[in-house]
C-alpha cells in the first residue's frame, strides 16, 4: 500500500462552514444534529436492535427475519438471513393501493429530448410482462444475466424483471468493449444476455448488440443461450436465429401480471464488476435483503426525499450509483425520478441545467468531473451559462465518485444552488451498496470538499497500518470497524480474493475501503485523501493500473512492457499515464504520435474508451531497483512533470528517468 496520497490535498482544503438551510431542516427526515446523534447513539447502543428496526420500517418481507446479523463466519456476514422478500415487489409491488400508484415513476428524456413518463402502475407491468418473457425462455432464480443497456425504461425494467424472478442480473457499462463483456459473461456464468441494437448519444446511434455478437464469438460463453434484444432505433441489427430475439417477439403475448418470486435475504440481487489494484475486475456479490434496505433508508436520509420531489441522478445503470440511486432506491421510496439517455454536452452543456428547468427538478445527484467539465464550458461560452436557466425548482444537490474540490464545490453550490441548496457530498464504492459518509441536508453544516460524518450505524474510522484508530488530524486508511447490511457478501466465485482484499488480518477484521482519509480537528469531519492501491479514479470511474497494463502487454506486436500510473487532472480528476518499452526502438515525433494513438486504441478496444491512457510516454526501458522492481513512485513524479528529487540509488538504470522524462 502506498501512502495516502496528498496530490489532491493541496487543493481541497477549505474552512468555510454552511449550516443546513432552514427550509430544508424545517421538514426534514432528520433534522437538526441532535436528531442525527440520537440516531447515533441508538445504533451504539443496540446495535443489531437499531439495524432490525430499520429493516422492518424499509423493507417489505414476504417471510419475516427472525435473526439479525450472523457473525458465525467472518468475514462472509449474513444480514436477516431467515427472512425472504422481492426486491421489485419492495419497489413496485408495495405501491399498488396506495397515493404513489399513479404517480409518475420516471420520467424518461432520450438523447434527442423526447419525453416518455410513467406511472408506478405501468412500470409494474412493464416490468411484470418482461419478467413473464424471461420465463418464457426458462430463465429462472439462480440464473445469471447479463445486462448491457443503454439508459433507457427498457434497461431499468430489465433489472427490474431479473429481480422479479430471483435471478441475478450483471450490468456491465454500455461503454465497455466487447472483450470486456466477454470476460464478464465468463466470470458470471450468464446464461442470458439482455442489449439494444444501438444506443443513442450525443445525436449518434451506437451499436450495443454487434459488441454483444463480438463478445460471444470470442469463445468461453456456450453457456448463453439468449440474447435479448431491445430495438431502441429503427436501423437493423444481424439477429442469430434460435438464439437472439426481440423485445416486440419477447413480449407479444405476454400477461402484465407475475407474481414476485420469494428469494432469501442473502440472495445475491446483482453482480456488479469493479477494478482492483490486482488482475481482473472483482465481481461485487451484493444480497437482496440487506442491500434493499439501505437503498431506500438512503434516498429518504441522504436525499431527504419527499412525495413532492422530482430526483434526477445522472448516473448510468452500469455503474453502482445507477443501481442503488435509479433503478432500486428511488422506486422503493415512491419517488419521481428523471432518467437521462444522452450526454451532459449535447446539443450543447446547457443540457443539465435545461433539463432541470423543463422537469422541475428538486434533488440533483451528479458527479465532480461533470460540474468541472461544465463549469469550464460555461466560462467559455454564456450561452450555456446555468444563468440561463430557471434552477429555482433546486432544494437539494449531491455529489458521488471523487472528491469535489472547493472551486467546484462553491460554483455548484452558487450557480446551481443559488446558495440555497445543501449539498451532499456522498462518499461510499461499489462494495459499500449505498452511501456510507455524507451531509444530511437538514441536519450537518457543510463544509467544502469534505463528505463529513458517516451514516448513523456506519462504523467508518481512520486507523493506521496496524488497525490502531489515528487522532484528528492525523490522515491514515480508511476503514468500517462492524459489518454493516448493504456491504458486499462476497467477490463472485473468489472469496480468496474477497477476504484478502478487504479483510486484510492486520486490520483486525476490520473493512478496508482503499481510500486515505483524515478526520478534521475541530469537527472529526471525514476528507477522502484519494485511493492507497493501484486503482485510479478517471472521471469518477475506477481503472486499475494493472488492468492497464495487461492491456498494453496484450498487443504483444508491439509492446515489451508497460507501467502505468495516474497524474493530477483539473478536468477528470486523475489521468492515465502509460509508460511503455516497445520491441523496437523508441519512436519520435509523427511515429511516436502515431504509435500511441494505435495503443490508445488498442486499450479502447480491450477495456472500453475509458481506459485510454492520456499520455503515453516511450522509453528504452522502465525504472527499476536493482531487484527488477518498477519504481512508480518515481514515474508517478515524471507523470506530474516534477523534478526527481526522491533517492535514486537503487535504480539499476537512473538515466532512464530523463530520456522518459522528454519523451511525451
Ligand atoms: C459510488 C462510487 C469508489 C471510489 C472510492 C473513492 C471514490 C466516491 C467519493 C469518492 C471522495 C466522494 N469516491 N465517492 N471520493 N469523495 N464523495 O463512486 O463507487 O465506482 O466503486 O468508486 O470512488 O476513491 O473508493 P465506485
Amino acid at each position: 500500500m502506498n501512502a495516502p496520497s496528498s496530490a489532491i490535498e493541496s487543493v481541497l482544503v477549505e474552512n468555510r462552514v454552511f449550516p443546513p438551510s432552514e427550509a430544508v431542516q424545517k421538514n426534514a427526515r432528520i433534522s437538526g444534529m441532535p436528531a442525527y446523534e440520537a440516531l447515533c447513539a441508538e445504533a451504539q447502543k443496540d446495535y443489531e436492535g437499531y439495524w432490525a428496526r430499520l429493516a422492518r420500517e424499509n423493507v417489505v418481507w414476504s417471510k419475516p427475519f427472525t435473526q439479525v446479523l450472523d457473525e458465525s463466519n467472518p468475514p462472509f456476514y449474513r444480514w436477516f438471513a431467515d427472512g425472504e422478500l422481492n426486491a421489485s415487489a419492495n419497489c413496485l409491488d408495495k405501491h399498488m393501493g396506495t397515493a404513489v400508484e399513479h404517480k409518475t415513476a420516471i420520467i424518461f428524456e432520450a438523447d434527442d429530448g423526447q419525453v416518455t413518463k410513467v406511472t408506478y402502475r405501468e412500470l409494474l407491468q412493464r416490468v411484470a410482462q418482461f419478467a413473464n418473457g424471461l420465463k418464457s425462455l426458462g430463465i429462472q432464480k439462480g440464473d445469471r444475466v447479463l445486462i448491457y443497456m443503454p439508459m433507457t425504461i427498457e434497461g431499468v425494467v430489465a433489472m427490474q424483471a431479473c429481480a422479479r424472478i430471483g435471478a441475478t442480473h450483471s450490468v456491465v457499462f454500455g461503454g465497455f468493449s466487447a472483450k470486456a463483456v466477454q470476460e464478464r459473461i465468463v466470470d458470471v456464468g450468464a446464461s442470458a444476455v439482455i442489449t439494444s441494437n444501438f444506443q443513442m448519444r450525443g445525436g449518434k446511434e451506437l451499436p450495443l448488440k454487434a459488441i454483444v455478437d463480438e463478445a460471444l464469438a470470442m469463445g468461453g460463453c456456450e453457456a448463453v443461450k439468449h440474447v435479448l434484444v431491445y430495438e431502441r432505433t429503427a436501423t437493423a441489427c444481424k439477429m442469430v436465429a434460435g438464439r437472439d430475439i426481440t423485445f416486440t417477439a419477447l413480449l407479444n403475448g405476454q400477461s402484465t401480471e407475475c407474481p414476485p418470486v420469494a428469494v432469501g435475504a442473502e440472495h445475491p440481487l446483482f453482480i456488479l464488476y469493479t477494478s482492483g489494484s490486482t488482475g481482473k475486475p472483482k465481481g461485487v456479490q451484493h444480497s437482496t435483503g440487506g442491500y434493499m434496505l439501505w437503498a431506500r433508508q438512503t434516498v429518504n436520509w441522504t436525499f431527504d426525499m419527499k412525495d413532492s420531489d422530482v430526483f434526477w441522478c445522472t448516473a448510468d445503470i452500469g455503474w453502482i450509483t445507477g443501481h442503488t440511486y435509479v433503478a432500486y432506491g428511488p422506486l422503493a421510496a415512491g419517488a419521481t425520478q428523471i432518467v437521462f439517455e444522452g450526454v451532459p454536452t449535447f446539443p450543447n452543456a446547457g443540457r443539465f441545467w435545461q433539463m432541470i428547468e423543463r422537469h422541475g427538478c428538486t434533488v440533483f445527484y451528479t458527479a465532480p468531473t461533470a460540474i468541472r467539465s461544465l463549469i469550464k464550458a460555461a466560462e467559455s461560452d454564456e450561452k450555456v451559462h446555468p444563468k440561463n436557466w430557471n434552477l429555482s425548482s433546486l432544494r437539494i444537490l449531491g455529489s458521488v465518485g471523487e472528491p469535489i474540490n472547493p472551486e467546484a464545490w462553491m460554483w455548484y453550490y452558487k450557480n446551481i444552488g443559488g446558495e440555497r441548496c445543501p449539498i451532499v457530498d456522498t462518499f461510499w464504492q461499489t462494495e459499500n451498496g449505498g452511501h456510507m459518509v455524507t451531509p444530511l441536508p437538514g441536519a450537518t453544516p457543510l463544509v467544502p470538499g469534505s463528505c463529513t460524518l458517516p451514516l448513523p450505524g456506519i462504523t467508518a474510522a481512520i486507523v493506521d497500518e496496524s488497525g490502531n484508530d489515528m487522532p484528528n488530524g492525523a490522515g491514515g486508511i480508511l476503514v468500517v470497524k462492524k459489518p454493516w447490511p448493504s456491504m458486499i457478501r462476497n467477490i463472485w466465485g473468489d472469496p480468496e480474493r474477497f477476504k484478502k482484499s478487504y479483510f486484510p488480518e492486520e486490520l483486525k477484521g476490520y473493512y478496508l475501503a482503499g481510500d486515505g482519509a483524515v478526520r478534521s480537528e475541530d469537527r472529526g469531519y471525514f476528507r477522502i485523501t484519494g485511493r492507497i492501491d493501484d486503482v485510479l479514479n478517471v472521471s469518477g470511474h475506477r481503472m486499475g493500473t494493472m488492468e492497464i497494463e495487461s492491456a498494453l502487454v496484450a498487443k504483444t506486436d508491439l509492446v515489451a512492457e508497460a507501467a502505468v500510473v495516474g497524474r493530477p487532472d483539473d478536468l477528470t480528476g486523475e489521468a492515465i499515464c502509460a509508460f511503455v518499452v516497445l520491441k523496437r526502438p523508441v519512436p519520435t515525433g509523427e511515429e511516436a504520435k502515431a504509435l500511441a494513438n494505435e495503443l490508445r486504441n488498442w486499450v479502447a478496444k480491450e477495456i472500453g474508451p475509458i481506459a485510454k491512457p492520456k499520455d503515453i510516454r516511450f522509453g528504452e526501458n522502465l525504472p527499476k531497483t536493482r531487484s527488477g522492481k518498477i519504481m512508480r513512485r518515481l514515474l508517478r513524479s515524471i507523470a506530474k512533470g516534477e523534478s526527481i528529487t526522491q533517492d535514486t540509488s537503487t535504480l539499476e538504470n537512473p538515466a532512464i528517468l530523463e530520456q522518459l522524462a522528454k519523451t511525451n
